[in-house]
């Protein structure tokens, strides 16, 4: 292997010099269809109904080259509103493509189609797709995978003999629909029945005392596995571990990192994680094991569930049948081993995972911008509001919903047939109802003080908060920081929070209540590493920058669908630029509507209205 990379380096290296003239022409259209539709399935001795893409789950793995265009067409088959959300790809100049229902889009009704069309450039490695439909997406979600323009001997790092994508999930057993509409009325009884690695169980789940399948990776003594481990579950934030080998992590969220050895992942919803594994243990059977954590007590708990599947070296090959493998291997001595995984409770873990990323110094780096334009402040927590009039009883009282906010507010859709994202580009009526999101918390408080959790005396008091439709608003290109804090009211979890449309630099993190005087010592704005789903530590803070360059409108959220449900979210609103290329583009023709009797202007009209508008912004502006 050794004495053949520097021939292929150097070919890559003279391919990439005489190709850079027919790159253009070597950009393929990349076309699936992806049919929505329910299907039933049984786990746990338990048939359930779930809605799927081309009955499949996970669903089908999308894989790209750089450069491709994308054409994905949604053909809803199932009786809920659908749309899909391409998780981590910029969309740029496309924001109509995000695939946010009424933020960016009118949903795709059942019995209706719509297509999907947008770019991938600039951007190399995993990332994935998921319906933006609440609980929904539990079950439809799938790979998205970027190959490097010039070939797999363009990674920076070894060629691996393959690529595998690890997608940890949860099986609810339950209709998810029906968990959406709960948690839209406060009922948080829902939960799932088992996790899983690549839609299964493992071997931890019986029913009847038949072991459910698990997934079993195999593999040849001395070959290079790349992981592409997503974490698709709505809850959880997973540890994973392979006993007996370690990973060499070269990217996170389709960005290069330092590779990063390590015997442990921490991946949170909405993060993905590329990860080489090499096949170097003694030729045997190895556990896969995912596990959750959660805060600790006085936090409330939820049940939590760890799966395991299995590396298996192709020497070692036995029959799959679950108790025949388990008696041979008796028999020879040869048990399958076990990691020793982290505590449930066990944040720190991931605090330290996540710290040790960094950006990988390569050529498409782009160098952290050091004049900062905005500055935000962000707590997340959450809250109560009154079921009726302005004034009731709060710390677990009945007259009160629960809320998750970001600076006191927690998001609302607004009262209009119209997405956002049209209302902004058209500027017709509605517009005026948003609220700006606050630069900071209306009231400062000892954000991470753990007697804030969960139900008391001290929390009460900071209990109290609003709904609205929350905005913020960017000049095009301006650069923008944020420091998230989580806070203690009543709980103290993590926030994995997502950003559309644009990666973020994480400047740093930390534990405890952010402190500007100390904190900004710590940023680290030579190598940070490049994400678009931060992980704020629970108790704990982190900072980020990020470049508005990327016109629409934006959704900023936490990817835990629990917080997601009760409003931890905000709109970005980012300007257009003064030229062609900095502004939105028009949206497709075909692009769906809210209902059959809409009084919207036909598509065409729209285009044309906007066209002229674009060219006037353009003259007035040169
Ligand atoms: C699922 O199973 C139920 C009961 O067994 C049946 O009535 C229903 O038609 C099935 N649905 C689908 C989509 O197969
Ligand atoms: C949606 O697409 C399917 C498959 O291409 C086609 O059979 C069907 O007629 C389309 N439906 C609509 C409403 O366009
Ligand atoms: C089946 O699962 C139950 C509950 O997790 C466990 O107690 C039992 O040992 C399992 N049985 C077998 C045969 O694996
Ligand atoms: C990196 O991880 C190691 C092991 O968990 C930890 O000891 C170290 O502090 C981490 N580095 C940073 C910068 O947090
Ligand atoms: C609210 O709680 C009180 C006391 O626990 C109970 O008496 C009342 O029935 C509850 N109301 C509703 C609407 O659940
Ligand atoms: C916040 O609360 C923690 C825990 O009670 C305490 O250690 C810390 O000193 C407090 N910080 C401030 C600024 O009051
Ligand atoms: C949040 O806003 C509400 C008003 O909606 C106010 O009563 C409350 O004091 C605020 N809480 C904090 C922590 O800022
Ligand atoms: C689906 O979307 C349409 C149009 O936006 C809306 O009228 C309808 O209530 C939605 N249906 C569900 C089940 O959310
Ligand atoms: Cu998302």
């Amino acid at each position: 292997m050794k004495s053949r990379s520097l021939p292929v380096a150097v070919a890559a290296a003279v391919v990439f010099f005489l190709s850079a003239t027919v790159v253009l022409a070597a950009a393929a259209v990349v076309e699936h269809t992806f049919v929505v539709s329910q299907m039933n399935m049984t786990h746990l001795c338990k048939e359930t109904l779930v809605t799927v893409v081309n009955r499949q789950l996970p669903g089908p793995t999308v894989e790209v080259t750089e450069g491709d265009s994308v054409a994905v067409h949604v053909v809803n088959k199932s009786p809920n509103n659908i749309t899909i959300h391409w998780h981590g790809v910029k969309q740029r100049l496309n924001c109509w493509a995000d695939g946010v229902p009424m933020i960016t889009q009118c949903p795709i009704l059942p019995n209706h189609n719509f297509t999907y069309r947008f770019d991938v450039t600039g951007q190399e490695g995993t990332l994935w797709w998921h319906a933006h439909v609440s609980s929904l997406r539990a079950t439809l979600h799938g790979a998205f995978i970027i190959r490097p323009r010039h070939g797999a001997s363009s990674y920076p790092f070894p060629k691996p003999h393959r690529e595998i994508p690890i997608v940890i999930g949860e099986w609810w057993g339950l209709d998810l629909a029906q968990v959406a509409r709960d948690m839209a009325l406060n009922i948080f009884t829902d939960y799932s029945s088992a996790s899983t690695i690549n839609g299964k169980l493992g071997d931890l789940f019986n029913c009847s005392g038949i072991a459910e399948d698990g997934y079993v990776l195999d593999v040849e003594p001395g070959k290079i596995y790349l992981l592409r481990v997503i974490n698709a579950a709505l809850f959880s934030e997973y540890y994973l571990k392979i006993a007996g080998h370690k990973f060499t992590v070269v990217a996170a969220d389709a960005n290069y990192v330092t590779p990063y050895t390590t015997d442990v992942i921490a991946i949170a919803p909405g993060e993905t994680v590329d990860a080489l594994v090499v096949a170097d243990a003694p030729p045997g059977r190895y556990y896969m094991v995912t596990k959750p954590n959660q805060a600790p007590l006085p936090d409330t708990q939820t049940p939590e569930y760890t799966t395991r599947g299995m590396v298996q070296y192709s020497s070692s090959h036995s029959p799959r049948n679950g108790t025949a493998t388990l008696r041979s291997s008796r028999r020879s001595g040869d048990m399958t081993v076990a990691p020793k995984m982290p505590d449930q409770h066990d944040t720190i873990t991931s605090f330290y995972f996540h710290a040790n990323l960094t950006s990988l110094r390569h050529m498409r780096l782009t160098p952290v911008p050091t004049r900062v334009d905005e500055r935000l402040f962000i707590t997340l927590g959450l809250g109560s509001i009154c079921r009726r009039g302005q004034f009731c009883k709060r710390g677990e009282s009945n007259e009160t919903i629960l809320v998750a906010t970001m600076n006191n507010v927690s998001f609302q859709l607004p009262a209009m047939t119209t997405p956002l994202l049209e209302a902004h580009y058209y500027h017709t009526d509605g517009m005026g109802t948003l609220q700006e999101l606050p630069n900071k918390p209306p009231r400062a408080f000892n954000f991470t003080d753990p007697a804030l959790i969960p139900f008391g005396p001290k929390e009460e008091r900071l209990e109290p908060t609003s709904k609205a439709t929350v905005v913020r608003r960017f000049r095009h290109g301006a650069t923008v920081e944020m420091v998230f804090q989580s806070t203690g009211i009543l709980q103290g979890d993590s926030n994995p929070m997502h950003l559309h449309g644009h990666d973020m630099f994480v400047l740093a993190q930390g534990l405890g209540n952010y402190d500007a005087a100390k904190d900004v010592a710590k940023y680290n704005i030579v190598n940070p590493p490049v994400k678009n789903t931060v992980v704020v530590p629970n108790l704990g803070w982190a900072a980020v920058r990020f470049v508005a360059d990327n016109p629409g409108v934006w959704y900023m959220h936490c990817h835990y669908e629990f917080h997601l449900a009760m409003g931890m979210m905000a709109v970005f609103i980012v300007e257009d630029g003064s030229t062609v290329d900095t502004t939105l583009s028009p949206p497709p023709m075909d692009f769906p509507t809210c209902g059959h009797d809409s009084n919207l202007m036909p598509n065409e009209l729209y285009l044309r209205t906007k066209k002229s508008e674009v060219s006037r912004v353009m003259e007035s502006k040169s």
